[in-house]
């Protein structure tokens, strides 16, 4: 295939309407809470005693308030971790609430979550984790998928409408170190018939791990990508088992560049609409440890993840662990609440619609509009304004177009001096650049794949003095 009809194939690549509708709420937590949180563990060893469960303070609300102080429009709560233990009242199996002293045993913690979310207007989204270690039938095949599929209708008809289902690639032993192979198209099949706008994240079609846990995002992330990205997570967990040389030859989901031209063009196969979420934890675990109480990242730390990930064409999953007594701590609290405020004082400092704009027939409705030609845009201002950074969107509903984004801003002199450039821009870029006191601002699309419609910020957060 010659690369000219490559790029058009690309260009023409579109969102679905879930995966628009996630890539929208930007920035959402995860709840790691359950037996863990309990036994001050990362991975539980199933058939936990369930009369541990007691978080005696427990309240959803106060979750749900810490993730809204950061900005967050989403929370993913880990329904079932590895160790099995259910956080609602499943019909499948007595290891979960149920059988626990907390609400003497008529609680439902996936409830409460949910609804504490739909009163706060926050989508909600499960997390259930396929490997079960206590979970009898786990490694027998089918009759583990029955039983799985089970837990899986109940959270999908009992909770409300339910944005992102969550699965984990880890796949490790069954009792007598059995192994299970997930049957994911019926998994998947569930998911489409109970929950058709809920994107299935990870091991599945609609959203792509960053490939860590750390909080990096790529220099560039790409939304358009091969398809055999979309097996890589499920053919990852796969590839311990069987050695069927496939594993070595596919994409994988930790290379740095994904979809680039020259990445594209250097693959066969089918090119998928397939958007990264970047996801890390607060803490150094997934679940509370008290011992961690002094380790939370700081709100500077956080922002800069922040702005690599929503403002990297990702999204951002921050967990927040709950501790044991079943609230958020002080410390997770306080960052969340500076992060929020960090994050809204970007936004608000924007001094682009106080800038006159030219050429004017570049401009539409208030976008901007590039064709794959390229394009200029001047943002000018009466008097030099200091400016820390510029943030630029396209319209994905009409895909991934840009390739080359080049801002720079106007010496006193009047010459043009590179700020700040990157290849993709996608849902949003932010490009961070030192203070520099400028009356004009110059973005120049010098690539693209096709034609884009975009919007700009220029970010001023301090005065010139
Ligand atoms: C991993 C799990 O093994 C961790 O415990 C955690 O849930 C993380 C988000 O995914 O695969």
């Amino acid at each position: 295939m010659t690369s000219a009809s490559r790029v058009a194939e690309a260009s023409a690549v579109r969102p679905t309407p879930r995966q628009l509708a996630w890539q929208q709420l930007e920035f959402y937590g995860f709840i790691h809470f359950g037996m863990n949180t309990m036994t001050d563990r990362e991975w539980g060893l199933g058939h936990e005693d369930p009369v541990l469960f007691d978080p005696a303070q427990l309240d959803a609300e106060q979750w749900v308030e810490s993730l809204a102080s950061a900005g967050m429009r989403g929370l993913i709560l880990t329904c079932k971790h590895h160790d099995g233990f259910c956080l609602w009242p499943t019909a499948a199996t007595r290891h979960s609430v149920a059988s626990s002293p907390w609400r003497a045993g008529a609680g439902d913690l996936v409830a409460e979550v949910s609804a504490a979310c739909a009163r706060r207007g926050m989508k909600f989204g499960v997390y259930l984790s396929p490997w079960d270690r206590t979970e009898p039938s786990y490694g027998a095949g089918v009759g583990y998928d029955d039983f799985f599929v089970a837990q899986l209708r109940e959270l999908l008809s009992g909770y409300g409408p339910i944005f992102s289902v969550w699965f984990d690639g880890a796949n490790g032993e069954g009792a007598g170190g059995r192994k299970q192979y997930y049957d994911w198209d019926r998994y998947f099949a569930v998911v489409r018939e109970l929950q058709p706008d809920a994107v299935i994240s990870v091991c599945g079609p609609d959203v792509r791990w960053c490939g860590n846990e750390a909080g990096h995002t790529r220099p560039d992330e790409w939304s358009v990508v091969p398809a055999a990205l979309r097996d890589a997570e499920r053919t990852a967990s796969n590839s311990q088992q069987v050695d069927d040389g496939k594993f070595s030859r596919q994409v994988r989901s930790d290379e740095q560049d994904l979809g680039s031209r020259e990445a594209i063009a250097a693959s066969s196969d089918d090119l998928v609409w397939y958007p990264a979420e970047v996801n890390t934890s607060i803490r150094p675990g997934w679940f509370h440890h008290p011992r961690e109480d002094a380790e939370v990242r700081s709100a500077d730390e956080l922002f800069d993840i922040y702005c690599a990930s929503v403002g990297g064409n990702a999204t951002f999953l921050l967990n927040v662990p709950p501790d044991r007594s079943g609230l958020v701590a002080a410390p997770d609290r306080l960052v969340l609440s500076q992060l929020g405020q960090r994050i809204a004082e970007l936004y608000d400092a924007d001094i682009a619609p106080e800038a006159t704009m030219s050429p004017a027939g570049a401009l539409d409705r208030g976008a901007w509009v590039v064709d794959a030609a390229g394009s200029s845009l001047v943002l000018k201002w009466p008097e030099p304004r200091q400016v820390d950074a510029v943030i630029v969107e396209e319209d994905i509903a009409l895909g991934q177009q840009v390739e080359r984004l080049l801002v720079e801003t106007r010496t006193a002199e009047g010459h043009w001096l590179p700020a700040a450039a990157c290849a993709s821009v996608g849902y949003r870029r932010i490009l961070r650049f030192s203070p520099v006191a400028t009356d004009a601002v110059r973005l120049s699309v010098t690539a693209a794949r096709g034609p884009a419609r975009l919007r700009n910020r220029v970010v001023s957060t301090g005065v010139v003095r």
